[in-house]
């Protein structure tokens, strides 16, 4: 398809999405290559569900045509080979319900400083759903796969969605997060899974970036690594398999060449930023928070005891937040949020502070939130580029060239106005 045909196609796709989406807006992307739409609105963050109508969405290539009575999922490298029909993958298999935290690895993009390329998220790429179907974990021991088995393999797992300039959407997971709580869903929400978001049926890895859930899931594949060029060479249909793992969704410092035939040890994300891997890549998600009300678009109004309630949503991939806090002095100073709510692994916590403008003050009051995990991790408070990469100073996020993983504090803070009372 020429470039023309498939630009008209994905604005035609964007429109499409925004019209059933009334809670999201498009968002920037420069060079018109993403399907890509986000919340609309903070108040997106207030709320641990997130209606489908406000769940972002994002993908390069067209949605393939599928169609659930004809779609087959095939398990390869396995003994027993197979390929499953919709009607086999929901009736012969048990049906779970998992809580997901899906955030886009570029999520926090557009607050590099350079700019880096791809599209300008701000934080409207996160979002929270309920996603069930058929445990991974027993399709797989279905086809002999031992699932006590603790080698160190990898579930590669293959989108059918039409490759736009022949890179074959494909990632690869540890085979152990694979067998813990992944899920090919086909509804979200309680609804049959809307096209845009992998009809008729996609894979779920909990608590990790939305990149390693593959949409439109049509193949599942056992490989000792993470997949290479050998891995599919056996399809001869000229087709790229590596790039969506190896080339994108990987931290690294401008002009470097991250190795396509790389298989890491470790999966957390920020283990790997750390430690010794050197272009490590998106998969579980760093602890970011975000707060949802005050939404900053409408002035507060304190109630008559001069409060003003701000609530949020924190996450830490499937690490567990353990302590949020707020700061309305610019960081000078922080008061702890209590955590409620549900409390699933791989989905975010709700988090709800009393705050009491001073009542004197006038004009706007930024506000704050940094959230920490169980590991005693804390949300760095700035994108900053590294001279010294990857010495990662105190309270800094790496400005990386594909914008991914920024989890900073300062930038998602929301600036309000405070009206009081009588004034009104
Ligand atoms: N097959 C396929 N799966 C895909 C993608 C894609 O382009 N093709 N995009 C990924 C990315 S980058 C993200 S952030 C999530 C977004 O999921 P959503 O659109 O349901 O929110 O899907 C992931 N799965
Ligand atoms: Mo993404």
């Amino acid at each position: 398809m020429s470039e023309g045909t498939r630009g008209e196609a994905r604005r035609g796709e964007i429109e499409e999405i925004l019209e059933r989406k009334p809670g999201t807006r498009e968002a920037r992307d420069e060079e018109d290559r993403y399907t890509v739409v986000g919340a609309a609105n903070r108040r997106t963050f207030a709320d641990w569900l997130t209606p489908i109508e406000e769940h972002f969405v994002c993908h390069r290539n067209d949605v393939p045509d599928a169609d659930a009575e004809t779609w087959e999922l095939r398990v390869t490298g396995v003994d027993d080979e197979k390929s499953i029909s919709m009607a086999a993958l929901r009736e012969e298999y048990p049906t779970v319900a998992v809580a997901h935290t899906m955030e886009c690895a570029g999520n926090n993009r557009g607050q590099h400083d350079p700019e880096t390329g791809s599209v300008q998220w701000g934080w409207e790429a996160v979002a929270n759903a309920m996603w069930s179907g058929t445990p991974v974990r027993a399709v797989l021991e279905d086809c002999g796969v031992d699932v006590n088995d603790d080698s160190e393999r990898w579930l590669t797992a293959v989108g059918g969605d039409v490759p736009a300039d022949d890179d074959v959407y494909v990632k690869s997971i540890p085979l152990a997060k694979a067998l813990d709580d992944c899920v090919l869903a086909d509804e979200m929400n309680g609804r049959t899974l809307p096209v845009e978001h992998g009809y008729p049926v996609r894979l779920v890895v909990p608590g990790w970036y939305g990149t390693n859930s593959v949409k439109w899931v049509e193949e599942l594949r056992i490989t000792d690594t993470m997949v290479t060029d050998a891995t599919f060479a056996d399809e001869e249909d000229g087709r790229t398999y590596t790039y969506w793992q190896h080339g994108a969704y990987r931290i690294h410092p401008a002009d470097a060449e991250p190795d396509i035939e790389e298989t890491v040890p470790t999966a957390d994300t920020w283990d790997q930023l750390v430690g010794d891997v050197e272009h490590p890549y998106t998969f579980d998600e760093n602890v970011m928070s975000l707060i949802g009300k005050p939404d900053g678009e409408n002035p507060v109004t304190p109630d008559a005891n001069g409060r003003v309630e701000i609530r949020g949503v924190a996450w830490a991939g499937d690490d567990e937040v353990t302590r949020v806090e707020i700061s309305t002095d610019d960081g000078e100073s922080w008061r702890d949020a209590d955590l409620y709510g549900p409390n699933y692994s791989g989905a975010w916590r709700l988090f709800t502070h009393t705050w009491k403008p001073n009542p004197e003050a006038e004009g706007t009051v930024t506000l704050l939130s940094r959230a920490t995990d169980e590991r005693g991790r804390t949300q760095p408070a700035s994108i900053e580029v590294l001279d010294d990469w990857p010495e990662i100073p105190e309270d800094v996020y790496p400005w990386n060239e594909g914008g991914y993983a920024a989890n900073a504090y300062r930038p998602n803070g929301v600036e309000v106005r405070v009206s009081s009372r009588r004034d009104e």
